[in-house]
């Protein structure tokens, strides 16, 4: 029934985009085991080639200028950094570091909430792991580099045909020195439902062990409760515990007086008791105001005791400057991202704040310079991903009316696109406000956010208001998401939520209102990993894949048939990927370690009566010809 469970979830991707690419093949997957991986690949870029890539196809291209992004050159041996002290002396010591010296520490989110803020979640790991070693080399002080987690995971199975775990390991072997960080939704995993309790352990074990060191974990309605599961599974498995806080409101505003000062402080005691090693700050919207900042991490300093570290986003243009307020209260580490994937609905501009500090008492110790090139080479990687480009063009205060997560707010704003309410997208933002204060207030992140956004665009789409949606003469259909989250299967928020919409939308159905997890049995994970590997004809299941198949089952299985299929296709330089190749063009692709497949596109031939093309190439010096279905 869990499998089961999972299937029927919707998630908030699944209505806008769509994979057709192999269930319209079914004929590709026949041959697909008995073709070596050479052949896999090359007919994938055939097929990209022929037919155009289904995420790219109707999107803007990249502009005629687009080269290989070139990473900096390494300026010494990678000196020792957090991952060494990690690995001598245990979470603690790294915690207790954090307290004691000067510096502002910074981590680097590019390659997680960067890319997720502003490109979809579509940067491919070859973008990353290019330049990891530049970031051991040449930026050794960096706090941590986040890189995993979130929506990064089923975005790989789902959209760039990687997995994640690969990219994991491989940027973890290329940056021995610096933390890697993930972002975890608690007993959500990295998923938008609530998991079985084992399925959380066995994941935090698994990522722990492939390579995660910092685990910022956090609930989507706030409940340290909901918590506990993963905070300790991270602890038992001696990485870093950031037991998070998710900002909300305005501390200062009376009119959201349920999230007041003393609600923060009292949230940071609870996750101090649970055992956290530091108490992560998170401001998904980017809503924690300068002034609010020194007041809040004034008090968290000193009536917590555990180092802070501060998470926002600069959707409303002000981002730096409450981190320089943050900075000025003694917060212990902050989060930014590289210059090239800054500002709008991603981090604070790292360069920039690396620069506002400089010759101050809060000197990061990073090297401008070094800075730059990364930033320069990740301005390289952006321009491959026009396509995906859907953000905001400019700072906007809106945010503090809708309160949106940066990382949703490209993708709502393409899912009303999508229902054609483009036009009416202040609507939605206005709506998105109005179900906020039906619900109670709650707070709004991954994914209470995503039930939030679901009712925000079924009200709009069908001309309700909040009034009507609470009139009990009126009938309303609401989303799935909706029900789940009433039912109490996310959680329950600070005082519960109110009792009239819980009963117009369960109408005589009682509410759970005990930790969810506590009610789910759990998951026969021997059985499962069988179940996996049946639906694969026997394929081994190793504990990776296995979790991928828990998060995911269908999402997983998916990608690994389009794997049996099209090969290591992540070696793939992204323009290909995305664009496949243009006649004389060569490219290369690193398959394993040492063995390098080098294409040539040749030719590509004229559409045959039976609708199939030839694609004529040479495959390291060889001549080859694919054939492929053309389905334009
Ligand atoms: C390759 O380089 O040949 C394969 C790349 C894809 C990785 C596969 S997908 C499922 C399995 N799980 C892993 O961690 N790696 C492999
Ligand atoms: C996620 O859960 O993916 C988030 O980025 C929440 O902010
Ligand atoms: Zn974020």
């Amino acid at each position: 029934a869990f499998v089961e469970n999972l299937l029927k979830h919707p998630t908030f991707l699944d209505n806008t985009y769509h994979t057709k690419f192999i269930d319209e093949t079914p004929e590709l997957f026949q041959f697909s085991r008995r073709r070596d991986r050479g052949t896999k690949v090359l007919t994938y870029i055939a097929d990209v080639t022929v037919n155009g890539h289904p995420e790219t196809k109707d999107h803007p291209r990249p502009g005629a200028h687009v080269r290989e992004p070139r990473p900096p050159a390494l300026k010494a041996e990678p000196l020792m950094g957090t991952r060494n002290l990690l690995e001598q002396k245990g979470p603690q010591a790294v915690a207790d570091w954090m307290g004691q010296q000067r510096q502002l520490l910074i981590t680097d989110t590019t390659m997680r909430d960067g890319h997720q803020s502003l490109l979809a979640t579509r940067m491919r790991s070859i973008d990353m792991i290019r330049v990891a070693p530049a970031y051991a080399a040449n930026l050794p002080q960096l706090f941590s580099v986040e890189c995993w987690g979130g929506a990064t995971f089923d975005v790989a199975y789902r959209f760039l045909q990687e997995c994640p775990w690969q990219r994991l390991r491989d940027l973890r072997s290329r940056m021995p020195n610096v933390m890697t960080q993930m972002l975890l939704r608690a007993s959500n995993g990295v998923g938008y439902t609530n998991y079985p309790d084992n399925v959380v352990q066995e994941f935090v074990r698994v990522a722990a062990k492939t390579g995660v060191d910092v685990f910022r974990v956090f609930d989507s309605l706030n409940w340290v409760e909901n918590m506990r599961v993963a905070m300790d599974a991270v602890i038992q498995a001696e990485k870093i515990c950031e037991g998070t806080i998710c900002y909300t409101g305005d501390i200062n505003d009376p009119d959201r007086a349920k999230y007041d000062l003393k609600y923060y402080v009292e949230m940071g005691k609870e996750l101090k008791d649970a055992g956290a090693h530091v108490l992560g700050l998170k401001d998904m919207a980017g809503l924690l105001k300068p002034a609010a900042a020194r007041q809040l991490v004034r008090a968290l300093k000193s009536e917590v005791g555990l180092p802070i570290h501060f998470h926002t986003h600069d959707t409303a243009g002000v981002a730096c400057a409450t981190i320089l307020a943050a900075s000025e209260a003694g917060v212990d580490a902050v989060d930014c991202a590289m210059d090239a994937l800054s500002g709008n609905t991603s981090q604070a501009t790292l360069g920039s704040v690396v620069a506002a500090l400089k010759h101050t008492d809060r000197d990061t110790g990073l090297d401008t310079k070094a800075i730059r090139e990364i930033s320069d080479y990740w301005e390289e990687v952006r321009s491959h991903y026009a396509a995906f480009e859907t953000g905001m063009q400019a700072p906007s205060s809106e945010v503090y009316l809708h309160e949106m997560p940066g990382g949703q707010f490209t993708n709502l704003k393409a899912q009303a696109a999508s229902l054609g309410l483009e036009e009416r997208w202040h609507e939605v933002a206005q709506t998105y406000a109005d179900v906020n204060q039906m619900f109670g207030d709650i707070v709004k992140v991954t994914p209470s956010s995503k039930v939030v956004g679901d009712m925000a665009l079924m009200m709009v789409s069908q001309g309700l208001t909040r009034a009507d949606v609470e009139d009990p003469e009126t009938d309303v259909a609401f989303p799935d998401s909706v029900i789940d989250m009433m039912r109490g299967n996310l959680g329950q928020p600070p005082g519960g939520f109110p009792d009239g919409i819980v009963k117009k939308v369960l109408k005589d159905e009682k509410p759970n209102t005990e930790r969810p997890g506590k009610h789910l049995p759990p998951a026969d994970l021997e059985a499962l990993r069988k179940e996996a590997s049946e639906a694969m004809e026997g394929k081994e299941v190793d504990d990776e894949d296995l979790c991928g198949y828990l998060m995911y089952p269908k999402v997983f299985l998916d990608y690994m048939g389009r794997h049996r299929t099209y090969g290591p296709v992540r070696t793939l330089p992204t323009k290909t990927f995305f664009y496949g190749m243009e006649p004389g063009e060569e490219i290369s692709a690193e398959i394993d370690p040492g063995k390098t497949l080098e294409i040539r596109l040749q030719a590509v031939g004229e559409t045959t009566e039976d609708g199939e093309v030839r694609v004529f190439f040479e495959l390291n010096g060889q001549p080859r010809v694919i054939r492929v279905p053309n389905r334009l």
